[in-house]
């Protein structure tokens, strides 16, 4: 196996691409994913402040990383969920990350600073851990962005996330979702630009990066992602990518290129009418109390619920 570039020893290949890289020409295949979308979505602009949502994982320190490469002023947030050692895992990845390169990485304890965590809250409320999961995320990244000054929220979605999400809200047809699913979602209603700068990369090729750069991620999967239909979602379009490499490129990259304009007029009007401000926390909301100060405060009321071990990504 030759790398494409130099036809020196290969050690990846990108069948979607009908090539293999060196090392050093995928290192730079991946930059040049990476800017092509910054680019082309408007993502950062020069000067910007970027609040980059850390998990610990190999997406969101893959994008760390490229950030800083590329100069951006990127600190990180990582937030801790309350999952057991799957949470202090992931946290140890990403402090580690920060200290190796002498950035700035906050961050929030649920439990310590919040008084409730992910497990608990999906218990008191009855709903998906990622339900209130991703409620959480949301919030806090956008609480932290305006306090913080910031005027981007930078995620590691990559992919095999977009298009897997982009598959579910065809099979359903919610046209408002299809509307919105952008990798570039602008300041609104006080809440910082949202951006995806690794919608080009597959998982595997942000894994590849994270190993050539030696950075050690959390290689564990959530043991609450069970049941989160987008894993058969992906399960499915994986079986269609070994079949005919690039479909998933084509199937979500060919969405935004050609399809999702289509779907503006469906999107609820973005005005401020009807939107006040939350009587907990004073950010926008359609109700007296926003979602997650209504999850938090049921979580709290709640008795602490542990969390069983993890299982290894295979
Ligand atoms: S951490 Fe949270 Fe994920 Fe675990 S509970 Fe679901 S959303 S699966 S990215
Ligand atoms: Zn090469
Ligand atoms: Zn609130």
């Amino acid at each position: 196996m030759k790398c494409r570039v130099c036809r020196g020893p290969a050690v990846i290949d990108l069948p979607r691409h009908n090539a293999n890289f060196c090392p050093e020409h995928f290192l730079a295949f991946t930059r040049r994913q990476v800017v092509r979308a910054i680019e082309d979505f408007e993502m950062i602009a020069p000067g910007d402040r970027v609040l980059v949502a850390v998990s610990g994982g190999k997406d969101s320190l893959a994008l760390w990383d490229l950030l800083l490469e590329h100069g951006y002023a990127a600190d990180g947030l990582h937030l801790g969920l309350g999952i057991g050692d799957y949470s202090d895992q992931s946290t140890r990845c990403a402090r580690a990350f920060a200290d190796d390169r002498g950035a700035t990485l906050l961050e929030i304890d649920l439990r310590a600073d919040r008084g409730f965590d992910v497990p608990t809250a999906a218990a008191a409320t009855g709903r998906p851990p990622c339900s209130a999961c991703g409620l959480s995320k949301r919030h806090l990244f956008d609480e932290a962005a305006r306090d913080g000054g910031y005027d981007v929220v930078a995620t590691g979605h990559n992919l095999d996330d977009e298009a897997a999400v982009l598959f579910g809200n065809t099979l359903t047809w919610n046209t408002e979702y299809l509307g919105r699913q952008v990798p570039a979602l602008p300041a609104r209603h006080g809440f910082a630009r949202k951006v995806k700068p690794l919608v080009r990369l597959t998982e595997r090729e942000t894994a590849a990066w994270c190993v050539l750069r030696r950075i050690d991620y959390q290689v564990e999967e959530c043991p609450l992602a069970a049941g989160n239909r987008h894993l058969g979602y992906k399960e499915v379009l994986n079986t269609l990518e070994a079949r005919s490499p690039g479909t998933k490129a084509a199937f979500y990259l060919g969405f935004l290129d050609r399809a999702v304009a289509r779907f503006r007029s469906d999107i609820a009007s973005d005005s401020d009418g009807g939107l006040q401000t939350c009587n907990r926390c004073g950010s926008a909301t359609t109700n007296e109390t926003c979602a997650f100060c209504s999850v938090v405060e049921r979580a709290r009321a709640h008795q602490p619920v542990p969390v069983s071990a993890p299982r290894r990504r295979r």
